[in-house]
């Protein structure tokens, strides 16, 4: 026999294993899966929805030999880089001409559906005429508009919906083919994925933004018109749902076979509009227009209970626990297509929403009680309605609790079901799967695989928290104690009685590890614990998560060294080799290429003319070499210059629009989004803004003409509970309006609350941006993402030594950015000297500025009089008053150094082509190589003929080449 039936043969033998196990699991450890809860009857969103999860009978795929991907790596290279120079997707293909599907091995054995595959083996045309066409049939035939009727909104519609049928072709061979390989499989859980818009992101992956602009332009249409159309999806408070986000893409564009999993709320962060000074939230209601991207998934549902009670049982001669009775929640899938960059493979986001697992009680409407017949339908899609809109503190509510175990069991019980499929023995299940906690609110999640391991398939405790263990890593993005989850012991007892017996179990036998390490030691004890003995007792989340993970990771260098020698010290001094850090990263495509086309084009034209920069990023290094090479500095920084002037005036105009205030792009934009938050210290820029509006006051006409002319741009969300958080907003409004209405001032400064701070508006301000804030207390910011986007696109920043900011200096150098501030061991000495009764300086000039404040110079400002006062007394936790001299210096800095425009200029794009570390394709091969430990799986190319995919051994040797 050759090789090449040798390998046939085997595939063959394989595949009559894989169809087996669909119909009877035979392995003993299987021996009851839990029932798979499937559902047809919820209320129909979508036409027929196209299945993912279902095999159909007539296209049987044949698995790649099973054998754990950890033993394959003798085969191919381990953890393969992505490749270098990846040709551009369409390369090697001819302008429009008819792709056909990759070859895949199928059993086509049913020959009356060869019509059919015939009709599916080509990809949708590219040609302009074809994307015209489709949009239009999509606006008629889908949408059920007239030609005479159809606006912008119908053309969003219409290209969304075009756009989506090209991805999902990709996207159902991307999942064909993951199914075929077997690999190790990535789930990101996260309880935000704060994505922005859609449109441009995909079109952009595909390499399709060029044809679909074209098409729109015959339409009388400009493209950023219709990009506007689009809802934010704002699932997401910040950074956390954010990153989130960035680092699907990146799993996409790096070809590994990942699912992210999150909630689909109804309602995502609230809008925040101003009124008379003050943020007021109103409910973002994000499915107004429907939402094009997302697919129904009415054949991958499962049934969340809680409530109920534990009873113990016999089963199968074993004594085992049943968690019956209470309530069940119908979780339902809900997925949007993640395509990669310059790739064909496409990944899944699957959103779970919450429906009544029943519909309603016919005895209760028979018997008139309609209100009651139909609340606890609407008590079940409750979980899923809405954000909670907490930025780094906790919520606490049962609501809350519920939605993390809603998102967690259906998670586990859809992993699960995937993994059933294979038949395989329990003990590899960590070597196919691998689940990232995206910080501690699906932590849940290892409980439930914990529960259903026990329960469900009667596992060995010790056994079970093995494969809990090896398969779960958790990520940490805080060190701040309000921040920190921890659950009241009563709450779990009502809701999750099982899961609280299950952490008792953890906890037991790890405090049993710990007395062993340190006999005697009950500090040790009671410091590590998971249970936290208060009145009434709590449970640390992350505690939970440290024990039960392989590994613990920080976002931050700075974070993860304050991980292991502050929070986790004492987990750190056991188990050294848990602990790990991986510095956050941003996609260049959304926020370089999406976010500033200008500045993109322009590194494209000096890289070659190749756009392969957007997914290796360290390419942009080379630019500045060539410019030295080529003496082309100056040509490059006048077409720079010009290309942030566009931006600029794209800022300009929406502060027009969006403000109603005149502002001029010649004047230095300083910018300062994110959340508002104590530790991030907007207030401090406020008071540095007051020290600037008193200085511009008292100077002459003259002196003034010396001042660097400067725009203050504020911008982000209070949590609606944090009351200091808004008095900070409605201070910042009120000191603006006095300043933008001095004439004598407002020619130098002005001062701007940008409302409603969301992706997309982030996509217009930050490359606007010559300056960016980045000032939170050493050692409080984890990471913080958005002063990479900033120095991306060419700002940069005034900030502390903390987060990301000090790995951005490293790489750029100390001498392209502007520090200020005491440092991480400097705090900490300073707040003991403060406890200590020690007061802080509080020099004439920041007195001065208090003083602006409570003598409410600038309106009634009452409602920062105690803030003020506490400070000055000593309860300056964030150090305040004490880096505000510093940070007047720093900002004195900038002003000198902004005067001198070709230094400037040449230190912003020398710092953008430094940034190559920061992408999320970075973190996201640190987390593949050093976490997930997980091999790339790229989908093969399209074919150039039909008949390269009919079924032959000579297509399943050609098969096994792939790669
Ligand atoms: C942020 N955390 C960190 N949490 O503050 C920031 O430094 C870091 O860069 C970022 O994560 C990504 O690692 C953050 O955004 C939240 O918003 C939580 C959402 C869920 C409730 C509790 C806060």
């Amino acid at each position: 026999m050759s090789d090449e039936e040798k390998n046939v043969e085997e595939v063959e033998k394989k595949e009559e294993v894989v169809q087996q196990s669909e119909e009877k699991p035979t392995e003993q450890e299987q021996s009851e899966p839990p029932k798979e809860e499937e559902k047809q009857t919820v209320v129909q969103e979508q036409q027929e929805p196209p299945k993912e999860e279902e095999k159909p009978a007539e296209v049987e795929l044949k698995q790649e030999e099973v054998k754990p991907p950890e033993e394959k790596k003798e085969q191919k290279k381990v953890n393969k880089a992505p490749t270098k120079r990846r040709p551009s997707l369409y390369e090697g293909f001819e302008e429009n001409q008819q792709l056909f599907r990759p070859e895949f091995r199928f059993q086509n054995t049913d020959e009356s559906k060869e019509k059919i595959y015939e009709l599916m083996d080509a990809y949708l045309p590219r040609d302009k005429l074809s994307i015209q066409k489709s949009i239009v049939q999509h606006i008629e035939y889908t949408l059920a508009s007239t030609r005479f009727d159809i606006n912008e909104g119908y053309i969003f519609q219409g290209t969304a919906l075009s756009v989506r049928d090209r991805l999902l072709e990709q996207w159902n061979d991307t999942q064909l083919y993951i199914k075929m390989k077997n690999p190790k499989k990535i789930y990101y859980m996260s309880i935000e994925f704060l994505l922005g818009r859609l449109l441009q992101n995909a079109l952009v992956n595909l390499k399709l933004e060029k044809c679909y602009t074209e098409a729109l332009m015959d339409f009388g249409v400009k493209i950023e018109d219709i990009y506007d159309k689009e809802n934010d999806p704002a699932l997401g408070n910040g950074g956390l749902g954010r990153l989130a986000a960035c680092y699907i893409d990146s799993m996409a564009t790096l070809n590994l076979p990942a699912w992210g999993y999150g909630l689909r709320y109804d309602y995502g962060i609230f809008k925040q509009v101003i009124e008379n000074f003050e943020q007021k939230e109103l409910p973002d209601y994000w499915l107004t227009k429907g939402n094009p991207w997302e697919i129904m998934r009415l054949d991958t549902q499962f049934k969340v209970r809680f409530y109920g009670t534990v009873k113990e049982e016999y089963r199968n001669g074993k004594q085992c626990k049943v968690w019956k009775g209470g309530e069940e929640v119908q979780a339902v899938a809900y997925d949007t297509a993640v395509p990669g960059f310059n790739t064909f493979n496409c990944n899944t986001l699957r959103l779970w929403r919450a429906f009544p697992a029943e519909e309603f009680s016919f005895d209760d409407f028979n018997k008139g009680d309609y209100q009651k017949a139909l609340r606890s339908r609407d008590q079940a899609s409750y979980i899923t309605s809405v954000l909670y809109p907490n930025d780094n503190t906790l919520s606490g509510k049962e609501l809350r609790l519920k939605q993390e175990y809603f998102f967690s069991s259906a998670t586990v019980q859809n992993i699960l079901r995937r993994w059933s499929r294979l038949n395989l023995p329990w003990k590899d299940f960590p070597k196919y799967n691998c689940i990232q906690l995206n910080d501690t609110h699906p932590t849940i999640a290892l409980v439930e695989l914990l529960r259903i391991l026990i329960d469900d398939y009667q596992l060995d405790y010790k056994d079970a928290f093995d494969i809990v263990r090896k398969t779960f890593n958790y990520t940490n993005h805080t060190v701040l104690p309000e921040a920190l989850e921890k659950w009241g012991v009563d709450i779990f007892e009502r809701l999750l009685p099982r899961h609280l017996e299950l952490i008792y179990l953890i906890n037991y036998f790890f405090l049993e590890e710990v007395k062993k390490r340190y006999p005697g030691n009950g500090d040790k004890m009671m410091k590590l614990s998971i249970i936290e003995e208060s009145m009434p007792k709590q449970i640390r989340m992350a505690n939970l998560c440290v024990v039960s993970s392989t590994k613990v990771n920080g976002v931050a260098a700075i974070h993860s060294g304050l991980l292991k020698t502050m929070l986790f010290k004492d987990f750190y001094e056991m188990w050294p080799e848990k602990f790990t850090n991986v510095t956050n990263g941003v996609t260049p495509r959304r926020w370089i290429h999406c976010a500033f086309p200008e500045l993109s084009n322009l590194l494209t034209e000096y890289n070659e003319g190749r756009d392969d920069w957007l997914s290796e990023l360290d390419l942009l290094e080379e630019i500045p070499k060539r410019l030295d090479e080529k003496n082309q500095w100056p040509e490059f920084m006048e077409k720079y210059k010009q290309a942030k002037t566009a931006a600029k005036k794209r800022l300009v105009e929406f502060v027009k629009k969006n403000c109603n205030i005149d502002i001029d792009e010649s004047f230095m934009f300083d910018v300062m989004v994110k959340r508002i938050h104590e530790y991030k210290r907007q207030f401090m820029n406020c008071l540095y803004c007051i020290y600037r509006y008193n200085k511009i006051k008292s100077m002459s006409p003259e002196e003034r003409k010396n001042v660097t002319k400067r725009v203050t741009f504020f911008g982000g969300k209070a949590a609606p509970g944090y009351a200091l958080a808004k008095n900070v907003i409605k201070l910042i409004n009120i000191v603006a309006n006095v300043v933008n209405h001095d004439n004598d001032v407002s020619p130098y400064f002005k001062m701007i609350f940008l409302p409603d701070y969301k992706v997309s508006s982030a996509q217009i301000i930050i490359p606007a941006a010559n300056i960016n804030h980045q000032i939170s207390t050493a050692g409080m910011e984890a990471s913080g993402t958005s002063c990479m986007k900033f120095v991306m696109t060419g700002s940069l920043i005034i900030g502390t030594r903390d987060g990301a900011n000090i790995e951005i200096a490293e790489k750029i150098g100390e001498d392209h950015l502007f520090y200020f501030g005491k440092n991480v061991n400097e705090v900490a000495q300073i707040r003991k000297e403060l406890a200590n009764g020690k007061r802080n300086y509080v020099g004439s000039r920041l007195q001065e500025c208090f003083n602006s404040i409570l003598n409410n110079k600038f309106g009634n400002t009452n409602f920062m009089h105690d803030y003020v006062k506490s400070l000055i007394d000593g309860g300056d936790y964030y150090l305040t008053c004490h880096d505000f001299y510093a940070y007047m210096e720093a900002q004195e800095k900038i002003d000198e150094e902004y005067k001198d425009q070709e230094k400037w200029t040449k230190k912003c794009i020398e710092a953008i082509c430094r940034m190559g570390f920061f992408s999320s394709d970075r973190s996201i091969e640190t987390y593949a190589k050093e976490i997930w430990h997980v091999d790339e799986c790229e989908v093969p190319k399209p074919a150039l003929t039909k008949d390269a995919r009919s079924v032959s051994s000579s297509n399943l040797k050609s098969l096994g080449d792939e790669k």
